[in-house]
């Protein structure tokens, strides 16, 4: 009954597992990144924080990431998502948005995540129709998602008249590195009809590929190995064209998942997706 279950075959030692690095990162100055997002405010002052929704299937790393995240910009492993080890079933069911605080008790980044119950084979996950309803600030927090049928506009959870703030402003596809197959026909099915709403809707996406330390033996040993591995760049290109996302809008990343303290190496790649995420979500909202 443990995620270990789950794991896959270890990989066998590719003789051969490393490419010229393709992509340039400032190991060790995570600094200006990291200010960046610290400075972050948004242009328009009618939104209070930018809304990141995170899909992607159960057990990707959803959670962990939001706690990896607070982790880096609290300078210590928090623990709030409450990611699960065990993920049979989709542990995320209700609809639920998580701040991140800055400074002071009260005091917030002005960006969100809004973790989504997990996109399914069968019929377990979110439907696809929840999912558009929630891009359009239609869900309220603490919403249940019911799989079987799509949220009734009578519930006390939906909300008639979304504000700007309500809305969805960076869609982020979460995967993880270890699938063998990357994703399931089904779930890539799901998963494209979200992100053919989300294009309708001119949201902007992104892909986080997650557990690269698990993927890739050589990562595990020198996370500054990601953008020289092969094995990652196939799994990135696998991800391009099975969602249809461009390269350079896959962030390879590892969460804290074992780890007591926060790491420099593992805190750059995190600094630098979410820079990302919130300049897609700042160019957003301004070309409303
Ligand atoms: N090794 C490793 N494990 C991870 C990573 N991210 C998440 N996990 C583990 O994967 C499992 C599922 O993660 P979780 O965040 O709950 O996935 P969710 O269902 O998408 O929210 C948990 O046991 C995490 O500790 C990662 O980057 N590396
Ligand atoms: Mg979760």
């Amino acid at each position: 009954m443990f995620g270990g279950w789950f794991k896959p075959k270890p990989r066998p030692p590719s003789p051969e597992p490393f490419t010229e690095e393709w992509r340039k990162i400032p190991w060790g100055n995570k600094g200006r990144d990291l200010q960046f997002v610290r400075d972050y405010q948004p242009h328009n002052d009618e939104l209070k924080q930018q809304r990141i929704l995170l899909y992607g299937p159960t057990g990707s790393g959803k959670s962990s990431f939001i706690n990896t995240v607070d982790s880096v910009l609290q300078g210590r492993v928090t623990g709030r998502a409450s990611a699960d080890a065990i993920f049979l079933e989709s542990f995320t069911k209700k609809f639920r948005t998580y701040k991140i605080q800055k400074g002071g008790p009260g005091e917030f980044y002005p960006f969100t995540f809004t973790d989504i119950m997990g996109i399914e084979d069968t019929n377990k996950g979110a439907c696809v129709e929840d999912i558009k309803l929630a891009m359009r600030g239609h869900i309220k927090d603490g919403y249940n998602f019911n799989p079987a049928s799509k949220i009734s506009e009578d519930d006390h959870n939906y909300n008639k008249t979304p504000t700007l703030n309500d809305q969805v402003h960076v869609l982020v596809c979460v995967v993880s590195a270890t699938t063998s197959n990357i994703l399931s026909a089904e779930t890539v099915t799901k998963m494209r009809q979200v992100r053919i709403a989300a294009n309708d809707m001119g949201i902007p996406q992104l892909a986080i590929l997650t557990k690269i330390d698990e993927a890739c033996p050589e990562v595990n040993a020198d996370i500054k190995n990601v953008y020289r591995s092969k094995y990652l760049k196939e799994k990135m290109v696998d991800l391009n064209v099975a969602l249809g996302i461009p390269l350079n809008c896959i962030f390879p990343v590892k969460n804290y998942h074992s780890e007591i303290d926060t790491d420099d190496d593992i805190d750059t790649l995190i600094v630098s997706a979410l820079r990302q995420i919130i300049h897609f979500g700042e160019d957003f909202v301004n070309n409303l």
